[in-house]
């Protein structure tokens, strides 16, 4: 039989090379969905990327001096990485500068321009830059843009327009019939009285004031505004409008469009209405899930929070990382993250309700039954009551994940490993072990408990990729034992008595809370003092790619050099880098040049020395000395430096150049 087939997409992600956790949240929280699905024999493509075009990454790029598509190549290097850091399991990454995609995405435009959706005009308007969106005066915010609350832009240009118009009515009947297109519910009366019945307008769909996007195929100093050509990624990564169609026939509509709230827009009204333009079928899911917030501040300038994904997952394990994500966020709703939270959830439901769990077990398992699991021999109403809890976890978690409530599924799965650590208490193993009779009952006993751990760690699979594994391992399951799979966990009771078990390590160290925040505060610093230097370097560079512009002679001309020759030199004190010359520059009396080489040389090397010094500088002052020039010098890239010198004795005061 054939396989059913599942679409999920995230956004295209902007290449800001400022990842911070909120940013890994949709493509978590699709991995996990996308994983469920596989585990449950969907037929799945799970697709991300990356929105390379538009004004505000030629400008970011720029302000780096760097060609533009080189300086997005490092920063998706970067992204890639992190996806591969959080086992993003991504079927493809779409690049919206892939030479398929910017032919698909003229395509489309010209098949909407032939139609007559797309006219030529004129846009006179506010720009919002940073989130590349067209306003009228109306709809802004004390004149700032209503999304981000940022400065905008006015812009008058030769556009061409899409007839947003003509769909208006579609539109809103799609919203307001198909209760599952657009979710959470909440956000349906959002956009219908925002947006919608307020009456949409024609939008404008191309730029001529930039020209880093997709060229309009028939007029090409406009570019292709960037969100028409960033939507269209979800059919033109399945080959729409190229060679090949096999994987759009098979995939496409979408079934689930994930993002965050501030993007419902574009996808719930720009992106339906193009696919209506096109006579194309539209995704049937658009959702629209909260924000990870760092004290109540959507952006990762959070004080006293380590956000850094690295840095989290490298500390305290990707499973936690992933955990506190989906755990954390409510449905459709903003969650919070603090240092302290993450540390938290990760010892109350990692450490001690998993972790323990599983080490108290298998070590039971090992003192009294040599490692080997024993087969049940009985089954009392406790037991019973563990069975059907553990039984009823696969249907309430699969029928959470259908509404993509990812905390309710994970809340259950712990409820069950709560109730398997509340059981043991219950059934107190170490008294059983003590009496023949108690021992045979304490085999019942132990193989529920491993089987419910099992249970769960097949179910958390989607959720925690590295944990479950080990899990495995330490019960003995290897795979093509047709232990690990959701089949397995419909029934309780699987056969895994005579598997061998291994203590092996703690899954999860616990951790001293207060000593742990201390550490994170320091880390912090650390950072601070790292992107403070970066930055200081960032801004030379820029500093210097403004000198390194080309110069006339006239330019050249205004700058004095003469040869010196040292007449004195001492150290400046308490300055370890700076040395104090007397420099005679052929003038009446020699000039005091204070400059930062005591590292290189000693007063004693340069006394007698000639040196070329510049004689027009402005003076400056020192540590309290007036330096009245500088001292030429050259320095290589790891910061090795070295005097100029004339290559033979001239006179004091004869001039360079
Ligand atoms: O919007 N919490 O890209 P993007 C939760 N290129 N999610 C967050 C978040 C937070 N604190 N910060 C960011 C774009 N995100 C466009 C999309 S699609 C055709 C074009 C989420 O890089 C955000 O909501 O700004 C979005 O889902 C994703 O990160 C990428 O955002």
């Amino acid at each position: 039989m054939e396989k059913k087939k599942f679409y999920i997409t995230t956004p295209i992600y902007y290449p800001s090379g400022k990842w911070h956790i909120g940013t890994c949240y949709t493509t978590i929280i699709c991995d996990a969905l996308a994983r469920y699905k596989r585990m449950q024999g969907y037929d799945v493509f799970y697709l991300t990327g990356t929105d390379e075009h538009g004004q505000k990454i030629q400008k970011v790029a720029a302000s780096h001096g760097v060609e533009v598509k080189k300086y997005i190549d490092g920063v998706v290097d970067e992204l890639k990485k992190l996806w591969d850091l959080l086992d993003i399991s991504y079927d493809k990454f779409i690049r919206t500068t892939d030479e398929y995609h910017e032919k698909a995405v003229q395509k489309i435009f010209q098949k909407l321009y032939d139609k007559g959706d797309i006219y030529k005009s004129a846009y006179e308007g506010w720009y919002c830059t940073p989130c590349e969106a067209f306003w009228t005066k109306t709809q802004l915010v004390d004149g700032k843009c209503p999304d981000c609350g940022r400065e905008v832009e006015l812009t008058k240009e030769e556009s061409y327009f899409f007839k947003l118009s003509k769909y208006q009515d579609k539109i809103q009947k799609l919203i307001e019939d198909d209760k599952e297109f657009l979710q959470p519910i909440t956000r349906q009366n959002e956009m219908l009285n925002n947006f919608i019945k307020p009456g949409l307008q024609d939008l404008c769909v191309s730029r001529t004031s930039f020209d880093w996007g997709v060229k309009v195929p028939f007029d090409p100093k406009h570019v292709v505004y960037v969100w028409i050509d960033a939507l269209t990624n979800y059919i033109t990564a399945l080959g729409y409008g190229g060679e090949d169609e096999e994987l759009f026939k098979k995939y496409w509509p979408a079934d689930v469009h994930m993002m965050g709230k501030e993007i419902i827009r574009f996808h719930s009204i720009i992106w339906p209405a193009i696919l209506m333009a096109l006579d194309l079928p539209l995704p049937k899911k658009v959702y629209g899930h909260g924000w990870l917030m760092f004290n109540n501040d959507k952006m990762s300038k959070s004080k006293g929070n380590i956000v850094d994904p690295f840095i989290l997952c490298e500390r305290y394990g990707v499973d936690a990382l992933r955990y506190y994500m989906l755990k954390e966020v409510p449905f459709g709703q903003d969650g919070n993250f603090t240092n302290e939270i993450f540390l938290k959830l990760r010892n109350s439901d990692l450490a001690n309700d998993l972790g323990n769990l599983v080490s108290r077990v298998t070590a039971m398992v090992s003192q009294y039954f040599d490692g080997v699991i024993p087969a049940p021999t009985d089954c009392n109403d406790i037991d019973k009551d563990l069975i059907a809890l553990a039984e009823k976890m696969y249907p309430t978690v699969t029928a959470y994940m259908d509404e993509m409530r990812a905390p309710e599924a994970l809340e259950t799965i712990f409820k069950v490993i709560q109730r398997a650590n509340k059981y043991i208490d219950e059934c107190t193993p170490w008294i059983l072990a003590k009496s023949d009779e108690g021992r045979e009952r304490l085999k019942t006993v132990l193989f529920n408990l491993c089987e419910t751990i099992r249970m769960t760690s097949v179910i958390l699979q989607p959720f925690l990729t590295q944990t479950p594994a080990k899990i495995f391992e330490k019960l003995g399951i290897k795979e093509g034992m047709g232990l690990t799979d959701f089949d397995s966990i419909v029934k309780f009771g699987a056969k895994i008595d005579g598997l061998k078990v291994d203590k092996g390590e703690q899954l999860f160290q616990r951790i001293d809370i207060a000593k742990e925040l201390k550490v994170m505060d320091e880390i912090l610093e650390e950072e601070r003092r790292r992107a403070k230097a970066q930055a200081k370097k960032e801004n030379e560079k820029v500093e210097n790619a403004v000198t390194l512009q080309q110069i006339g002679i006239e330019d050249f001309a205004k700058v004095e050099l003469k040869v010196g020759t040292v007449l004195e030199c001492k150290k400046v004190e308490k300055a370890d880098k700076l040395l104090c010359s007397q420099i005679d520059v052929g003038e009446e009396k020699p000039r005091t040049i204070v400059s930062g080489i005591a590292k290189y040389y000693t007063p004693e090397d340069m006394v007698g020395r000639q040196v070329i010094v510049v004689t027009n500088l402005k003076p400056a002052k020192l540590r309290g000395i007036e330096s009245q020039g500088m001292v030429l010098c050259a320095e290589d890239e790891n910061g090795d430096l070295a005097l100029i010198t004339p290559c033979k004795s001239v006179k004091s005061g004869s001039i360079v150049g």
